[in-house]
């Protein structure tokens, strides 16, 4: 059942997000590396590739995380004490986390807050887990610690709350900023509270580097629906003839870039944003990050941000592990 319908971002009267354009205009008109965040990537096109990208036989992150998910489910709800609020922070597809709703939901009724900044996400997280009994799913539409702050104000009295942050988006935050973020959501937490984040582990550069740039292409139009998505939304004029997609393994950083390189020096001008950005032939826009951590690392960064460490489900065949952290 699906009790509330997610609440609307705010959009200008030309029907332009405002931080979908400022996030570009910034990103774009800065000196030195032009950047774009990864957030964006996920439009109602972008979900829908990244969804093509979770099957190829080169990228195993999603089936790992799932795999894992499915086998350790029982243990994951024992292990947090049977939670009755579970919040997601990214709803996915719905699917993966339908393993620990399953489970979860076995004893009696559970509530799913999904958060995502892209509402055709959550519609469908909504639509796959719709049906399922002892299951209330309340979409919210929201940044993460937003998301947090508005799904924990309807916490009910005795609630205790299992956190999940899946299939390795904390691997978009470099490692400072990983820090932050999981100290912003314990304070947002109880003691009490669980949080299961799901990573990727460091494999070989031949590895990561097919499952960045499959052959087939999936992954270069999901980082050129990028330029394609700021021609539709912010009059931008791109030609995406002119840019080639790119991944990079960063060694000393242990993660995977994604880059677009201007094939030729060019002049884009955006329309709504009444900006002209030019490009010298062989200039990246940065437009992800994939961190990959080693599997010691992951407690060890809970221990230094609020929270203890339960214990770790790791799949050694591609390389992806499940921490389950508790509030200290
Ligand atoms: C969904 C953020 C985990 O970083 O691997 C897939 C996104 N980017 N292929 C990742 C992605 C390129 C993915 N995450």
């Amino acid at each position: 059942m699906i009790a509330s319908a997610a609440a609307a971002v705010t959009i200008t009267p030309s029907g332009v997000n405002p931080e979908f354009a400022q996030a570009v205009s910034a990103g774009l008109s800065r000196k030195g590396q032009k950047t774009l965040p990864a957030s964006w990537l996920y439009d109602e096109v972008g979900s829908a590739l990244f969804e093509v990208i979770a099957v190829l036989p080169e990228y195993g992150l999603t089936r790992a995380d799932g795999l894992l998910l499915a086998r350790a489910a029982a243990e994951i709800v024992r292990a947090s004490n049977h939670p009755k609020l579970v919040i997601e922070l990214g709803s996915g597809t719905g699917m993966k986390t339908g393993h620990i709703l399953a489970a979860a939901s076995r004893s009696g009724p559970v509530r799913y807050l999904p958060i995502d900044i892209s509402g055709a996400a959550l519609d469908n997280c909504a639509r796959v887990l719709d049906g399922m009994e002892h299951l209330q799913i309340e979409p919210v539409e929201a940044t993460y610690l937003d998301g947090v702050d508005r799904a924990i104000a309807g916490r009910r009295p005795g609630e205790h709350v299992l956190l999940l942050f899946l299939g390795s988006t904390i691997g978009n935050f470099n490692r400072t900023e990983a820090a932050v973020f999981l100290r912003r959501v314990r304070k947002r937490l109880q003691p009490g509270d669980f949080l299961l984040l799901g990573a990727d582990l460091v494999k070989s550069r031949a590895r990561l580097l097919s499952a960045y740039d499959d052959p087939i292409g999936v992954t270069a139009a999901f980082n050129l629906n990028l330029l394609a998505r700021i021609n539709r939304e912010l009059d931008g004029r791109f030609d995406l003839a002119h840019f080639a997609h790119e991944a990079r393994y960063n060694e000393r950083h242990s993660r995977v870039e994604m880059h677009l390189r201007a094939r030729i020096a060019q002049e884009v001008r955006i329309g709504e944003l009444d900006l002209c950005v030019s490009f010298a032939r062989g200039e990246t826009i940065w437009t992800e990050s994939s961190h990959k951590f080693r599997a010691e690392e992951i407690p060890r960064m809970g221990e230094r941000t609020g929270w203890s460490c339960v214990r770790q489900w790791v799949d050694g065949e591609w390389g992806f592990a499940e921490t389950l952290f508790q509030t200290k």
